[in-house]
């Protein structure tokens, strides 16, 4: 049965970034309820309401997944160790984007699954690439011609993905008798634990769990033997999954993360309950924090144009009186504007000045890299504000 436990409000899709801000387009925008809920039946977290994904990815989709040096190097570490490990002949990647991961496979080895035309663009003069939705009827197109692939790789796509049963179907029509699929994308306990509720938005249909995880691929005769905790995007789940009769056994490893996730409860209503609260406590604080700044005449922008910071902005009404403008270093996201709130999108060279007092991190996953990067403005002073897990400054 789904409970709803979170209400983020009216917000837009996180990836419509406007081109100007003239009425005109402002009139135009989409708008839907931000309500997640919680199954207690298979412990799947979800939003109520999900969006067709047809107005979501489109060919004017702006995420770039090359364009940090942490993603870049995790993509060739992932890429490297499957090498190893399973030497596979084919390797099918869904969601490619625009190409960090397969650009680390011979070509003649690859196909690319990715929906987004101006994505797909990008990485079809080299890889084979399929510029569709996942589904059965593109697998079987696919392995028509093709032997089954002995890695499905997908990472932060398959929790975007509305119908889990039909692309898991899909996933299971296409592996090889030993075939492996490794999905990687945030992790629930991460999102508890971090109060980052920013990773709810129309894209993150579901945050998976591993006990969710297991119970779902179980639907499409599969099977969950192994996962592994990894760092990205502020938390992640890299799963691996078989085919029921598949030469794999469960791995400790995996137990180990279930326990976790039953130790902090995530098979419980309650919890998903607390939560909320402390989503609203973390809104209050972040906003009290900004507009204390505000009345000192502090000068405060925001660092990465991110999904996540359109959930924080939105939900927390923060809009261009707050924060005067966003840095990205995405080239097709600088000269527009974020989505609902409307705060400028500038370069990092044109943005991070001597004018800047603080810097609210909406790419708070990317911290490290960044603190890294801007030596220069915390040693003039310069202080960044983050709300995971709490709303604060950040002082070291
Ligand atoms: P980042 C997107 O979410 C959308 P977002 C998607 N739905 C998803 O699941 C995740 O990615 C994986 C910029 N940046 O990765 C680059 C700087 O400007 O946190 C990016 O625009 N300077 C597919 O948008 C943004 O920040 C920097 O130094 O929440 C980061 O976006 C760095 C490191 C990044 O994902």
């Amino acid at each position: 049965m789904k409970k709803n436990f979170l209400n983020l409000g009216k917000q837009p899709l996180a990836n419509s970034f406007l081109p100007s801000n003239s009425k005109k387009n402002l009139n135009k925008e989409f708008f839907y309820n931000l309500i997640v809920s919680f199954n207690t039946l298979n412990f799947l977290v979800s939003i109520a309401n999900p969006v067709n994904p047809k107005h979501q990815y489109t060919d004017k989709y702006a995420h770039r997944a090359s364009e940090s040096v942490t993603m870049r190097n995790a993509f060739a570490k992932v890429a490297n160790n499957i090498k190893k490990k399973f030497k596979p002949n084919i390797v099918m990647e869904i969601g490619s984007n625009d190409g960090v991961f397969i650009k680390n496979f011979d070509k003649k080895k690859v196909l690319a699954v990715e929906p987004c035309k101006n994505l797909a663009n990008l990485t079809k003069k080299k890889y084979k690439t399929f510029p569709n939705f996942w589904n059965k009827t593109l697998a079987k197109k696919i392995f028509l011609n093709s032997k089954k692939a002995d890695i499905i790789f997908s990472a932060n796509t398959i929790s975007h993905i509305p119908n889990l049963k039909e692309t898991f179907d899909a996933i299971e029509l296409s592996l090889s008798k030993n075939g492996v699929l490794i999905i990687e994308d945030p992790s629930l306990l991460s999102v508890i634990k971090n109060n980052s509720y920013d990773q709810f938005y129309d894209e993150h249909v579901y945050v998976f769990s591993a006990i969710a995880i297991s119970k779902i691929v179980s639907g499409s005769n599969l099977r969950l033997y192994d996962a592994e905790k990894i760092e990205t995007h502020g938390g992640s789940i890299r799963y691996y999954i078989c085919k029921n009769k598949a030469k794999y056994k469960k791995t400790k490893k995996l137990d180990l993360i279930f326990k976790g996730e039953k130790n902090a409860k995530l098979n419980k209503l309650l919890t998903y309950l607390n939560f909320s609260k402390k989503v609203k406590q973390s809104k209050k604080n972040l906003i009290s924090i900004i507009k204390e700044l505000k009345r000192k005449n502090k000068k405060i922008i925001s660092y990465g144009a991110t999904y996540k910071s359109s959930t924080i902005f939105n939900y927390c009404k923060i809009d261009k009186n707050l924060i005067d403008y966003v840095t990205d270093t995405t080239l097709n996201k600088q000269g527009k504007y974020t989505p609902g709130q409307h705060i400028p999108i500038i370069s990092p060279e044109k943005g991070m000045n001597k004018t800047v007092d603080y810097a609210f991190l909406g790419a708070w996953n990317f911290k490290k890299e960044i603190l890294k990067k801007e030596k220069e403005f915390i040693k003039r002073g310069g202080k960044f504000i983050t709300h995971v897990p709490t709303a604060r400054i950040i002082i070291k």
